[in-house]
């Protein structure tokens, strides 16, 4: 291209006018670097020194999407990361919106999701004396512990380049958050056009395989074989891996129960009759090997120990991940099996051979008699009426709701809202269930439902709790200012956790947990032209939700919750601290 203005003037002088020398500049090679790598959106907030930039990345065909806060825009990038295998890419201005990015940034990394953060910043030469540029900070060395890896271009050449290095270091190994640091004055950076063209790097096999050593599968077969109560635990690793088919061939062909951890629901229908899932207690408790197929033995399974594992009775664990730090993280890995997911499966069912035995009768049986009775108690739980609704009524209907639309996306956030709607609603498709990740964070809710829309084009049923739903409920104008297919069921209960706390000192502020009373969530949908509704009882809920899933419009349906029905921190309550003089 030959670019008009002043960079063409500036040529004009130097080279003379016969043979004018075409240019390319800072903001042309980094929107050039992402497309020739295939990046497709953009999701952020404009501002010095970034304006113009997104707008010339919108003006060359990449969809841009501007939020109302940076955390949401890093949240929508993180899932985005999640959900596709590629970068989701969050773009922030300098310091704040850069900062306001950075938790977004730090979830992604946390939970092993592929992002990058690409933020504008002020000028290196004032921001290193620290003279107080506008929105001055250093930008570089704040990001670094927080993430995967971070990166700063300084020179237009290097910009091919350094965008090679983010994409690559993010999704390679352990996928996780990049952070890309361009001060302003890169974009505005001039260099000859073809030169810039040769700079440029696409991403050739980004996440290649790992293929794990045939000595490590064979030891883990041999584990396996020995187990009298085996168990596989599949993780939100396997379903990002996107390698279902053979996820399926190894549960269905080991003839091994299965626990689904949150975000794994879905990758084999929750209704699998090998499916563990209403029987935790029971598998986590007796099982003797546990395969662990990209999960980890974090909080979220007490870390491999203790009680809930049925101690002093000993598990052994086979460990399928791509990070060789992770095994014996927590407790000894008998079999670590390093290496993509595919990859590690392929070899596992490669090796079961012919003759592979099913595990013990006794112990699926007792699985399944345990699944059954649990399931058969719920049930009829499930179908009241009650008024004000209870989690149980009202997420009875919303299991109604993803069993006729199993495509759609559901995603979930809050303390209750959360805990009850995990172990209720069944999934039947990989990937359909996004939340609060590995953190538990409040916040995720409306980016993740706009990235689900934008990046599937599927239907999103966000199920919220009135604070989770809070902490980026203003994103509800970013979902009616891009038509997206989302519909926010708030559950209202006046507060976090339950609405019914009151202040130990009796003065007239309300309790700490306690919201306004019977607000009214759906009149802020209808501000920006969208519907909104509001519900007291699951039959208004269920025609609610079916009518903004069939108008494909952007709705919120307020559902008025029983203030009393939640528990405290809902099913983590343990983890609170108890005050050792006791409560005044
Ligand atoms: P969950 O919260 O569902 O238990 P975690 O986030 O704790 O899942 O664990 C996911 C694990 O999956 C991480 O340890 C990560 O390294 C691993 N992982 C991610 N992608 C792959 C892959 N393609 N192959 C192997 N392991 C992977
Ligand atoms: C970033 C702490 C965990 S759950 C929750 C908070 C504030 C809200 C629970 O209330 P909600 O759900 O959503 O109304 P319900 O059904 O129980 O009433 N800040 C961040 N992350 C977390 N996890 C918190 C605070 C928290
Ligand atoms: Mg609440």
């Amino acid at each position: 291209m030959t670019l008009s203005g002043s960079a063409q003037g500036v040529d004009e002088k130097a080279g003379g006018a016969d043979a004018p020398q075409a240019l390319t500049d800072g903001f042309h090679l980094l929107i050039d670097a992402l497309k020739l790598n295939d990046v497709k959106t953009i999701y952020g907030v404009p501002g010095i020194p970034i304006t113009d930039f997104g707008r010339m990345a919108q003006g060359a065909g990449i969809r841009v999407l501007s939020f109302r806060h940076e955390q949401n825009a890093g949240n929508a990038a993180a899932i985005a990361g999640y959900l596709t295998k590629k970068p989701g890419i969050c773009l922030t201005v300098s310091a704040p919106g850069f900062l306001n990015g950075l938790t977004a940034l730090a979830h992604a990394t946390t939970n092993c999701w592929p992002m990058i953060l690409i933020s504008g910043s002020s000028e290196r030469e004032i921001v290193d004396l620290m003279q107080g540029d506008y929105e001055e900070m250093d930008q570089l060395a704040i990001a670094k512990p927080l993430c995967k890896a971070a990166y700063r271009i300084l020179h237009a050449q290097d910009i091919g380049i350094g965008v090679a290095r983010a994409i690559r270091a993010a999704v390679s190994g352990r996928p996780g958050g990049v952070y890309l640091d361009i001060p302003g004055n890169l974009l505005g950076q001039v260099m000859d056009e073809v030169e810039g063209a040769k700079s440029l790097v696409k991403v050739i096999d980004p996440a290649p395989a790992q293929i794990p050593a045939p000595s490590a599968v064979e030891r883990a077969l041999e584990v396996i074989k020995g187990a009298k109560k085996p168990l596989i635990i599949l993780g939100k690793g396997a379903s990002y891996a996107q390698c279902d088919d053979v996820v399926r061939e190894f549960v269905e062909k080991s003839g091994i129960p299965y626990l689904p951890m949150s975000m794994a629901k879905g990758l084999l229908p929750d209704t699998h009759e090998q499916s563990a899932g209403p029987a935790r207690s029971l598998v986590l408790k007796e099982s003797d090997v546990v395969v662990m197929v990209g999960a980890r033995l974090n909080w979220l399974l007490s870390h491999g120990k203790g009680k809930s594992w049925g101690e002093p009775h000993s598990t052994k664990f086979v460990q399928i991940d791509i990070e060789p730090k992770e095994m014996d993280s927590n407790v000894e890995i008998a079999a670590p099996l390093v290496g993509d997911i595919g990859s590690c499966l392929s070899a596992l069912v490669g090796g079961m051979g012919d003759d592979w035995k099913a595990p013990p009768k006794e112990w699926t049986d007792a699985v399944k008699a345990k699944k059954d009775a649990n399931v058969a108690r719920m049930a009829s739980k499930l179908q009241n009426n009650n008024v004000p609704m209870d989690y149980n009524g009202a997420l009875g209907a919303l299991k109604n709701i993803i069993k006729e639309r199993p495509d759609a996306i559901l995603v979930n956030e809050g303390a209750n809202t959360l805990d009850f709607a995990r172990s209720i609603i069944d999934m039947y498709q990989p990937r359909k269930r996004l939340d609060v990740g590995t953190w538990g964070v409040m916040g995720v809710g409306m980016g993740s439902a706009i990235a689900a829309a934008v990046e599937t084009g599927k239907p999103v049923l966000a199920v919220e709790g009135d604070s989770a739903f809070g902490f980026s409920g203003m994103e509800v104008e970013t979902i009616c200012r891009y038509k997206l297919p989302v519909c926010i069921v708030v559950f209202n209960n006046n507060g976090i956790y339950r609405g019914t706390d009151v202040n130990q000192s009796g003065g007239s502020d309300v309790a700490t947990t306690v919201f306004v009373e019977n607000s009214r969530y759906d009149l802020m949908m209808e501000a920006f032209g969208g519907v909104g509704v509001h519900v007291t009882n699951p039959d208004e809920l269920t025609r609610a939700v079916n009518a903004a899933m069939d108008s494909g419009k952007p709705t919120l349906i307020n559902a008025a919750i029983d203030p009393a029905a939640g528990k405290e921190s809902g099913n983590i309550g343990s983890l609170n601290p108890v005050s050792v003089v006791g409560k005044k």
